[in-house]
């Protein structure tokens, strides 16, 4: 394949056809202008209707990411202790030498012995080729530790899945034709630009926009209406919401009968939740949850479609998974899913035809079943000790595409992990993060402008492909040629770790998805129906809505879903009397692009958003340093007193990296390692604190 196949090519340069790597439901399709084997400018293609043309302004800066003078260019040993941040510069040929003579002196101490190896890894790129495809085949064939990765989306993808069947949902392009739409748990304007632009259309035409989110978000300030509810408490206005469908009988009869499966277990439940008590919990007016079912009801009679577009913020609480699936119920309540512009989008990844195995070849494990570590639970896993339980103790970590030392909860034992002299961690990283500073080895890895991939989405139905449009700089090389690399040095001699990137990429949706459409234009559309749920048909076991879950039950959980409290559920009386969430900030992705001057610029600085009245008990001013803290940890940064913050909830805008924060720490200096309700996810917003003026 020829990499730059160029869509124009004049005196200002060639442009490249490729895609957005990030962590990001929109994966927009993106066009590099290259001069002189120079990378001077990525754009939005106009080609492609989700991306039409426009780019979010931190992925325009992806050049300036390319091109940061901190870019790490060549292979580095540590020589100071560790996570001092000191290195010595190292040929490939010696790193790779030494990490293959470590991994083999772990893997060969017996049967099993390989799984204190652990892989860390999450969507630091969002390529299937560049994500788990050489790396998965590495792990596989060594018996390492398998990686539970259920850092984002575990609770919500599953109580999706156990509700509708699958990460399935409405089109998103047909959000532009909703009459009326919820945009919950989502800061849409922040981290799901592209869809905004849909929901501008609807709005334009006429349609009603309501947020439900305990922050004064952007996107709520575009809104028509915002519901501030506390953080975690979604199900309760869920079943509130069903309530009053109930008992004003707006509800289609007919869809509730013939493609939903409960109902009347589901409808009991509903009933003990009137508005009252759901304002009670949620912390709003009885008031605001009436107003919300009369516009939602209002649909069946009208026939008007309505549109709920959930994202994955109001699922990192104790509750997520049970929230999502009430929420995935209420389209069904009311037919909405009679048309292509209702019912709900949580995430649309299930579309695609991904061949996993034949990328991650799970065959190379060959009979081994090595134990499964979950990732949001990093910390406690590198402090375990052997038993009989656990297996071995960790002593070998791979980190790629992730940034554990910042992202993953409760840091303080995250970091007391990385700092153990015992254990050997890699990092393969663009940049000197937060924790490629405790690596023993740190390699330089290739940006998306660099090497070949192809990806799914997790917000529209569109394959896309990506080519390099410049050369590796330095000695940098992608994350497969790596693996490959490594795998050579282990003795590792089957023919698939011979398959090239190009190789790959054709492999990644084999048949399914045509190839030499990818090519000549970058994206290829899934054929999905548009209405996928007018007449059921759902991907579930019965093929219907599943209010009950038969599955859940099985597992001796609740077939229904619920309300289900935080674990550090709020209350004023205690001692950590407010509750903390840690959305992201608007132009940094996750710890990504925390580093880039022209973004840190606009963030400016880890600030706290706490309500006057929050601030005022506490003589706290905008601007004043305030210690936030509770048992777990301390973090220091500055205040902003905010009309995006609600009574009782402060915000605190990640993901800094720690480095760059006042004391070296961040957000996630205060967050738990306490699991979701199902998926075994991280709770980073079921967080109590208290602040105090520095
Ligand atoms: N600019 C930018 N875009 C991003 C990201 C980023 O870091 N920056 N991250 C990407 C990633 S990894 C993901 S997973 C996606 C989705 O990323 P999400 O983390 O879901 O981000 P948002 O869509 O902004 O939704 C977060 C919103 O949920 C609100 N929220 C917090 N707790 C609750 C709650 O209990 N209930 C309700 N109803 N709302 C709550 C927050 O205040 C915030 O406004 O976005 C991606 N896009
Ligand atoms: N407090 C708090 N914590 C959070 C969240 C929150 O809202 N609040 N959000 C959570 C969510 S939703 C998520 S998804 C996680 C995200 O956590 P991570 O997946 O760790 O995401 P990033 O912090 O963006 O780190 C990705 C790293 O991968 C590197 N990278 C990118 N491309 C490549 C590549 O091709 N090769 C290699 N080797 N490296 C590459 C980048 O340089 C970057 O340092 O964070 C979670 N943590
Ligand atoms: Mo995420």
């Amino acid at each position: 394949m020829n990499p730059r196949s160029s869509l124009s090519s004049d005196a200002t340069g060639t442009q490249v056809l490729g895609a957005c790597p990030h962590d990001c439901p929109d994966t927009c399709s993106m066009l590099t202008t290259v001069t002189n084997g120079v990378a001077i400018k990525v754009q939005g293609n106009p080609a492609h209707p989700h991306t039409d043309g426009a780019l979010c302004t931190k992925v325009s800066r992806y050049t300036e990411r390319t091109y940061h003078p901190d870019r790490l260019l060549h292979p580095l040993k540590r020589v100071g202790a560790k996570g001092a941040g000191q290195f010595e510069r190292v040929s490939w040929g010696a790193a790779l030498q030494d990490i293959a003579a470590r991994l083999q002196a772990i893997a060969s101490r017996g049967a099993d012995a390989a799984q204190a190896i652990l892989p860390y890894s999450y969507a630091g790129t969002m390529g299937l080729v560049q994500g788990e495809s050489m790396s998965a085949r590495f792990l596989h064939k060594l018996g390492a530790s398998r990686l539970d990765r259920t850092i984002c989306s575990s609770a919500g993808g599953e109580g999706l899945t156990r509700t509708l069947g699958g990460k399935v949902g409405m089109r998103v392009e047909f959000f532009a034709e909703s009459r009326l739409i919820l945009i919950w748990g989502s800061n849409s304007i922040a981290s799901n630009l592209h869809f905004w632009r849909y929901a501008q259309i609807a709005k334009r035409n006429g349609a009603k926009l309501v947020c439900i989110d305990p922050r004064k978000s952007e996107t709520a300030d575009k809104c028509h209406e915002h519901i501030a509810l506390l953080p975690g408490t979604d199900g309760a206005l869920a079943l509130a919401l069903m309530h009053e469908l109930i008992a004003h009988d707006w509800l289609d009869h007919g869809y509730l009968a013939h493609y939903t499966l409960g109902w009347g277990l589901l409808r009991e439940r509903a009933l003990q939740w009137a508005p009252e008590r759901a304002a009670g919990v949620c912390g709003i007016a009885p008031e605001q949850i009436r107003a919300l079912a009369r516009d939602y009801g209002a649909c069946v009679a009208s026939g008007a479609p309505a549109a709920i577009r959930m994202n994955y913020g109001m699922q990192r609480v104790h509750g997520g998974g049970n929230a999502v699936r009430l929420i995935a119920c209420l389209p069904a309540l009311i037919g909405a899913w009679r048309h292509r512009a209702g019912g709900v989008l949580l995430s649309s990844s299930g579309a695609f035809p991904v061949q996993k195995a034949a990328l991650q070849r799970p065959d190379l494990l060959a009979g081994k079943t090595p134990r499964t570590l979950n990732m949001s639970t990093l910390g406690d896993e590198l402090l375990r000790p052997a038993s009989a339980a656990f297996g071995p103790a960790i002593e070998a970590l791979i980190v790629y595409n992730s940034n554990p030392a910042a992202i993953a909860p409760e840091s303080v034992k995250v970091v007391r992990g990385l700092t153990r002299d015992d254990l050997f961690t890699v990092v393969l990283e663009h940049f000197q993060t937060d924790t490629a500073d405790y690596a023993d080895y740190v390699l330089p890895a290739t940006t998306q402008l660099e090497h070949w991939d192809v990806h799914s989405s997790y917000g529209h139905t569109d394959a896309l492909l990506n080519r390099p449009a410049i050369e590796p700089l330095g000695e940098a090389k992608p994350n497969t040629q790596i693996f490959r690399e490594l795998a050579g040095h282990m003795g590792f001699t089957d023919a698939c770790f011979a398959d090239d990137d190009a190789a790959l990429c054709r492999m990644a949706y084999g048949d399914a998805v045509d190839f030499a459409e990818l090519l000549a234009k970058g994206f290829a559309t899934l054929p999905t129906p548009e209405a996928p749920f007018a007449e059921g048909k759902f991907p579930t076991p019965s093929g219907k809505c599943e209010f009950f879950s038969a599955r859940l039950a099985a597992q001796g959980l609740d077939g229904l879903p619920d309300h289900v409290a935080n674990h550090e559920a709020f209350n004023t009386s205690t001692q950590y009397p407010l509750a903390m969430i840690s959305p992201p900030a608007r132009n940094f992705l996750n710890s990504t692009f925390a580093n880039v001057p022209s973004l840190q610029e606009m963030e400016r600085e880890p600030v706290l958003e706490m309500h006057a009245t929050d601030a005022a008990a506490r003589a706290i001013r905008s601007g004043d340093i305030v210690r936030v803290f509770n048992a777990r940890g301390e973090y220091r940064c500055k205040a902003k007193v905010s009309s995006r913050a609600r009574p009782g909830v402060v915000n605190g805008l990640g993901v800094w990296w720690r480095k760059l924060g006042l004391s070296g720490t961040n957000v996630n200096q205060l967050t738990s390692q306490k699991l979701t309700d199902l998926g075994g996810g991280p709770t980073f917003y079921d967080c109590l604190v208290q602040v105090v003026a520095d």
